[in-house]
């Protein structure tokens, strides 16, 4: 496929279909799903779950077209000897990392709330990246894939915008990727944060990167 030029802020972004990869961060059950740990936090669920079907939309054209697909998940080992005892104690929360929570131990490995909603599931061909940080760079051999299969754009999509897309679009453009933030499939649980981390990616001229519509990104595929 030819590159095609997507309507995106600051300016269009040219995509390169071939050296493009759909990156989706931390859909996982406990951060979106009624019952699970971030809405036992307090939190509203549904600021995440409007992302799941531009997400869908977005992921099955990925698909269609043979393009690259992987996704993320936050969480730990089961014996917690990835976790840094600061992250364990933030927020000194009565159930932080690795407790029993409403889906098995909070953001551990092979638990039901750790993996990522049924909506977006992998395909096996589709690299799982499991990351004990918020970054996706971070502890992960996220780089030495992209770099093996010729990769040199991200669209990044996922939640939350402010936390893991914008340390994952940073740690990338670093790493010399051009990322494109699809606005509708990236989500907060707080709007003034999705605003503002939207913001920061697109300022001065693009400083982290581009930001689109997902429809923008299908028209331009189809
Ligand atoms: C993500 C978080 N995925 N908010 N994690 O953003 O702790």
């Amino acid at each position: 496929m030819p590159t095609v030029s997507i309507e995106a802020e600051p300016y269009p972004f040219e995509l390169i279909p071939s050296r493009c990869a759909l990156l989706i961060i931390d859909m996982q059950r406990d951060f979106l799903e009624p019952g699970g740990f971030g809405e036992m936090l307090g939190n509203d669920v549904s600021q995440l779950r409007r992302t799941i079907e531009p997400n869908k939309v977005l992921l099955e054209t990925f698909r269609a077209k043979g393009l690259a697909v992987m996704h993320t998940r936050e969480g730990h080992r089961p014996d917690l000897s990835d976790l840094p005892p600061a992250k364990k104690v933030r927020g000194k929360g009565k159930t932080t990392i690795g407790d029993p929570g409403p889906m098995g131990r909070i953001l551990i490995r092979g638990e039901a709330g750790h993996d990522i909603i049924p909506e977006l599931y992998p395909l096996p061909n589709e690299p799982v990246i499991d990351k004990p940080g918020k970054g996706a760079f971070f502890a992960t051999d996220l780089h030495a894939i992209l770099q093996n299969l010729g990769i040199t754009q991200l669209i990044v999509t996922g939640v939350t915008t402010e936390v893991c897309v914008n340390t994952t679009v940073r740690e990338a453009n670093d790493r010399g990727y051009e990322c494109l933030v699809p606005a509708d499939c990236v989500g907060s649980y707080f709007p003034e944060f999705q605003d503002f981390g939207l913001r920061m990616i697109k300022a001065q001229s693009g400083i982290f990167g581009w930001v689109c519509d997902s429809p923008s990104i299908i028209a331009a595929l189809a």
